[in-house]
C-alpha cells in the first residue's frame, strides 16, 4: 500500500509541481481557459461582462493557491486564531482590490489589452458584494483586508445573504426598494464548500435526564437547518498570506424529519422544507433598530451555531481537551447581533463536551470580546423571552442560569440597591419580559471596546454605567481605521502616485504613518501643481459620472462638497438642506455684482433611507426637490447645484470620495459613535466639515484645528439644551427656511412639514439643528473664504493626507490584536 501511495504522491506532486504564472501570456491563456471552460463561451467571442467572469476566475485560481497554502500553513503551525463573528460584511467589488493586493494588476491589465480588453472597464462589470447596511459592515470589511495584510491567523464569519442590501431607485425624487440580485449571474469569488456543513437545530423541547449522578440536558429540536459553508478568500498586501471568509448558507436538511414525507402530502412536505433556505435569504435592511424579528434570531443563531460547531472541530482535530481552548481561540462579538454565541458555546461545552458549568464558563469567558458600536440603547437587541423559549429553549435555560449567578456576584457589589440590579440583569421584567442581548455579552465579554476616544468617555458614562461601576477593567476604546489601499493606494491611483513619488517609497500603503513625510512638502508649488493635477482628474471623472445619471453638468472649478452616507435624523443630512435654501436665498437676493463673489459648490447627497424610516425617505425627496429648483434657476447656474447620487454603495464611495473638496460629518455630539466616512476623505485629502462627535475630533487633533472646519454645539452641554428647548427662539435666518420649505418654494407643499415639525414643533428640535444653524452658517462661509485662496487650500489637502495616517485599519487591528485577543502574526513564507 505504501508503494502505492508514493506512486500517487509522485504522480500528483509531477502534475502540480508549479504555481500559476503570472507573466502575460499565462495569465492570457488562464483567462481564455476560463472563457471556453467556465463560462462556456467561444474563445473567439465573448463580451465584457463574459471577459470579466474569466478574468475573475483566473484571478480567483491564483487566490485559492495561496488561501490553501495559507490554511494549511496556520495548520501546522497552529497559532492562536482569532475568528471575527459579523452579521456583515460590505465588502464591494473584489477584481481590482483582488488583482492589486496579488501584486498582479499590471500583468493582467496588459494581457487583457493584447485580447481587446480595459480592466478598468471589466472592473465595472462586477456587481458590488453588499451584505451589509453602513459602518459597521464597512468597518468589518476593512478589518478583514488588515487582518491578511498583517498575517494575523483571523477568520471572517457570516451569513451568505442572497439578498445584500437594497438597491435604491429614485422615480420623482422618491426612494424605492429593488431587490439586490447579486448573486443572479454567479460569484466568481467564492468557493462552495459542500463537505463543509453542520445540522442547525431550532424549537422543540428539552429534556432532562440524570446520567452517572449528573443531570444532563437534552435537547430535542423541532426542525433543523443545514449551514453550507461558502468561503473568500482574502488577500493581503504584499505579502502571501490570503485568509479565510466564510459565509453560511441555509439549505434545507435531508436527514430530519423524514417521517413528514410520509403523510401523502409529498409536494406540500417539499415546499415546507424550502422554507428553510429564508435563513439566509435577506439582510435586514435598518442598521439600528430590529423590532424583536424571528427571523433575525433564526439568522443569528444559525450562523453562530455553525461557526461553533466549525471552530470546536477545528480545535478538536489537534486537542483531546478544553484545557488549551482560550490559548487557541479568540472570539469576537461585532455588536451585539452574534451575542446568542455565549449561550451556544456554554450549552456545546456542557451538554456535549460533557464540562463542569464553571469550567465552561471559565472558557466562556476568557475567549469572547465584544465591539458596541453605536450609542442609543435601542441598538442593544432584545428578545421577548416567549420568543426564545419556543426557539432556543435550551438557550433560555442557560442565559437565566447565567444571569442568576451574575446577578448574585453582582450583589456583593452594589449591596441592595435594587434599581442598579435591575438595570444590570440579563432579564428585563416589564409588560413583554426580554432578553437583553447587550447584558448578556456585557457579563460574558473579557473586554468591551468602544470604536473612538470620545465614544468610550461617552457610553461609560451613560449605556454602560452601570457596568462599567463594577467592571471598570472591562471597557476599552479602539478608534476605528479603514484601510488605505482600498480607498487611497487603489480607489484613488493619480493622489497615490503623487504621494508615492514625494515620499519617495510605496511603503505608505502597508505602513500608512509614513504620510506624516508630507508635511514637509506641504508648501512646495510643484507638490501643489501635482496634487491639484491628480485631484482635477478625480473631479472630471465624477462630474462625468454626475452628467451620466442626471443630464446635469457641474463645473470642476465649483468646490464639490459631498455629505454621503446612511440617512438619518441623527446625522442631520437637513441641516444641511436647510443651509443650502439659505445660500440659494442669499443668492436670489444678491445684485449682480454681488453674485461673482459667491464660491460655486457643487452639493452632492447620497445615502439610502431604511425602508420604513419616513424621515429619512421624506429627506431623499427634498434633496431633489431642491435640486429641482436651484438647478433649473437660470440666475443660479454654476453657482449652485444640488446632486443626488443614486444607490449609495462601495463603487459609488470609490468614485466620489477622491473627487470632493469639502465632506461633511455634522452629527449632533454624541450621537456618531465614530464614523469612518471622515477618515477616508480625510485621507484623500478632502477637508473635512464637522462637529465635535466621534472621531471627528481625533482626526482634529492629527491634523490640526487649522486644517479642519468645526462648529457647534459640545457633547456636555447637549443633555442641558434639550431641555431648555421651550425657552430657545431658533434665529430668523432658520426660520425663514423652514417657512421656506413650509410655503411650498420647493413644491410638495404639505410632504414636508413632518420634516419642519421635528425641529420647531412641540418636540423640541431633539438633534438641536436650530441651536446649530448660526454657528453652521458661520463654519460655511470660512470654508468659502478658504477656498478661494487656492494655495492655502491645497495646503491644508495635503496636511489633511499627512495627518491621516492613525485612521488606518491596520493601526487599529494592531491594538485588537495586542490589547484584545493576544494573537499574533502568522507569515506564511514565500
Ligand atoms: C456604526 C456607527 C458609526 C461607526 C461604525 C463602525 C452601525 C450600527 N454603527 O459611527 O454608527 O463608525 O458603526 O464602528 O453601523
Amino acid at each position: 500500500e505504501s508503494i502505492e501511495f508514493r506512486r500517487r504522491t509522485d504522480l500528483l506532486f509531477g502534475l502540480m509541481d508549479q504555481y500559476l504564472k503570472n507573466d502575460v501570456f499565462s495569465i492570457q491563456k488562464s483567462i481564455v481557459d476560463h472563457v471556453e471552460y467556465t463560462v462556456a463561451r467561444s474563445r473567439f467571442r465573448f463580451d465584457d461582462f463574459e471577459a470579466y467572469q474569466a478574468t475573475a476566475h483566473s484571478a480567483r485560481d491564483r487566490l485559492l493557491e495561496s488561501w490553501n497554502d495559507t490554511q494549511q500553513f496556520f495548520k501546522d503551525r497552529n497559532p492562536k486564531r482569532v475568528y471575527y463573528f459579523s452579521m456583515e460584511f460590505l465588502m464591494g467589488r473584489s477584481l481590482l482590490n483582488s488583482l492589486s493586493n496579488l501584486g498582479i494588476k499590471d500583468q493582467y491589465a496588459q494581457a487583457l489589452k493584447q485580447l481587446g480588453f480595459d480592466l478598468e472597464v471589466l472592473a465595472e462589470q462586477e456587481i458590488d458584494a453588499a451584505l451589509g447596511n453602513g459602518g459597521l459592515g464597512r468597518l468589518a470589511a476593512c478589518f478583514l483586508d488588515s487582518f491578511a495584510t498583517l498575517d494575523l491567523p483571523a477568520w471572517g464569519y457570516g451569513l451568505r445573504y442572497q439578498y445584500g442590501l437594497f438597491r435604491q431607485n429614485i422615480k420623482d425624487g422618491f426612494q424605492l426598494e429593488q431587490p439586490d440580485f447579486w448573486l443572479n449571474f454567479g460569484n466568481p469569488w467564492e468557493v462552495e464548500r459542500v463537505h463543509v456543513s453542520y445540522s442547525v437545530k431550532f424549537y422543540g423541547r428539552v429534556d432532562e435526564e440524570m446520567r452517572n449522578g449528573r443531570s444532563v440536558h437534552k435537547w430535542i429540536p423541532g426542525e433543523m437547518v443545514e449551514a453550507v459553508a461558502y468561503d473568500n478568500p482574502i488577500p493581503g498586501y504584499h505579502t502571501s498570506n490570503t485568509i479565510n471568509l466564510r459565509l453560511w448558507a441555509a439549505k434545507p436538511s435531508g436527514g430530519f424529519d423524514m417521517e413528514a414525507f410520509n403523510t401523502g402530502d409529498y409536494v406540500n412536505a417539499i415546499l415546507n422544507k424550502q422554507k428553510a433556505e429564508a435563513i439566509s435569504s435577506i439582510l435586514y435592511p435598518d442598521d439600528r433598530s430590529y423590532q424583536g424579528k424571528e427571523l433575525r434570531l433564526k439568522q443569528q443563531y444559525f450562523f453562530v451555531s455553525a461557526s461553533l460547531q466549525d471552530i470546536v472541530r477545528r480545535y478538536k482535530d489537534s486537542h483531546s481537551n478544553f484545557e488549551e481552548f482560550s490559548n487557541k481561540v479568540a472570539l469576537h462579538l461585532n455588536d451585539t447581533h452574534p451575542a446568542i454565541a455565549v449561550a451556544e458555546l456554554m450549552r456545546m461545552l456542557i451538554d456535549e463536551e460533557w464540562l463542569e458549568w464553571k469550567e465552561a464558563w471559565n472558557i466562556v469567558t476568557r475567549v469572547f470580546s465584544l465591539t458596541n458600536h453605536t450609542i442609543i440603547s435601542e441598538s442593544f437587541e432584545k428578545w421577548p423571552v416567549e420568543l426564545m423559549e419556543s426557539l432556543l429553549p435550551r438557550h433560555l435555560q442557560i442565559i437565566y442560569e447565567i444571569n442568576r449567578v451574575f446577578l448574585e456576584e453582582a450583589k456583593k457589589k452594589v449591596g441592595s440597591d435594587f434599581g442598579r440590579l435591575a438595570r444590570l440583569s440579563i432579564v428585563e421584567e416589564g409588560s413583554v419580559k426580554t432578553i437583553r442581548m447587550g447584558n448578556l455579552a456585557i457579563v460574558a465579554c473579557h473586554s468591551i471596546n468602544a470604536v473612538s476616544q470620545m465614544h468610550a468617555n461617552y457610553i461609560k458614562s451613560t449605556l454602560l454605567k452601570d457596568f462599567c461601576s463594577i467592571w471598570p477593567h472591562k471597557f476599552q476604546s479602539k478608534t476605528n481605521g479603514v484601510t488605505q489601499r482600498r480607498w487611497l493606494a487603489f480607489g484613488n491611483p493619480a493622489l497615490g502616485d503623487v504621494i508615492t513619488k514625494w515620499l519617495g517609497t510605496e511603503a505608505w500603503i502597508k505602513d500608512l504613518d509614513i504620510v506624516a513625510g508630507l508635511r514637509q512638502h506641504a508648501s512646495n508649488p510643484q507638490l501643489h501643481a501635482e496634487w491639484n493635477q491628480a485631484r482635477y482628474q478625480n473631479k472630471m471623472r465624477l462630474a462625468q459620472h454626475i452628467y451620466n445619471i442626471s443630464g446635469i453638468r457641474v463645473s470642476v472649478d465649483a468646490m464639490f462638497d459631498a455629505q454621503v452616507k446612511r440617512i438619518h435624523e441623527y446625522k442631520r443630512q437637513f441641516l444641511n438642506l436647510l443651509s443650502i435654501i439659505h445660500r440659494y436665498d442669499c443668492i436670489k437676493n444678491m445684485a449682480a455684482d454681488e453674485r461673482k463673489r459667491v464660491v460655486p459648490r457643487v452639493c452632492i447627497f447620497g445615502g439610502k433611507a431604511p425602508p420604513g424610516y419616513e424621515f429619512a425617505k421624506k429627506i431623499v425627496k427634498l434633496v431633489h426637490a431642491i435640486g429641482e429648483k436651484v438647478n433649473n434657476d437660470p440666475e443660479v447656474g454654476d453657482l449652485l447645484k444640488v446632486i443626488f447620487i443614486p444607490d449609495y454603495n462601495v463603487s459609488v464611495a470609490e468614485l466620489i470620495i477622491p473627487a470632493c473638496d469639502l465632506s461633511q460629518h455634522i452629527s449632533t455630539p454624541g450621537s456618531e459613535a465614530s464614523g469612518t466616512g471622515n477618515m477616508k476623505f480625510a485621507m484623500n485629502g478632502c477637508l473635512i466639515l464637522g462637529t465635535l462627535d466621534g472621531s471627528n475630533i481625533e482626526i482634529r487633533d492629527e491634523i490640526g484645528q487649522e486644517n479642519m472646519f468645526t462648529f457647534g454645539v459640545v457633547v456636555d452641554d447637549v443633555p442641558r439644551l434639550r431641555t431648555e428647548h421651550r425657552n430657545f427662539q431658533p434665529p430668523r435666518e432658520f426660520q425663514r427656511v423652514l417657512g421656506m420649505i413650509r410655503d411650498g418654494i420647493f413644491g410638495f407643499k404639505d410632504y414636508f412639514n413632518a420634516l419642519c415639525d421635528a425641529v420647531d414643533g412641540e418636540t423640541g428640535d431633539y438633534y438641536l439643528l436650530g441651536r446649530d444653524f448660526l454657528a453652521y452658517l458661520e463654519a460655511q462661509a470660512s470654508v468659502d473664504t478658504a477656498f478661494v485662496d487656492k494655495e492655502k487650500w491645497t495646503e491644508m489637502s495635503i496636511l489633511s493626507t499627512a495627518g491621516s495616517g492613525k485612521f488606518s485599519s491596520d493601526r487599529a487591528i494592531r491594538e485588537y490584536a495586542e490589547q484584545i485577543w493576544r494573537v499574533e502574526p502568522c507569515k506564511r513564507p514565500v
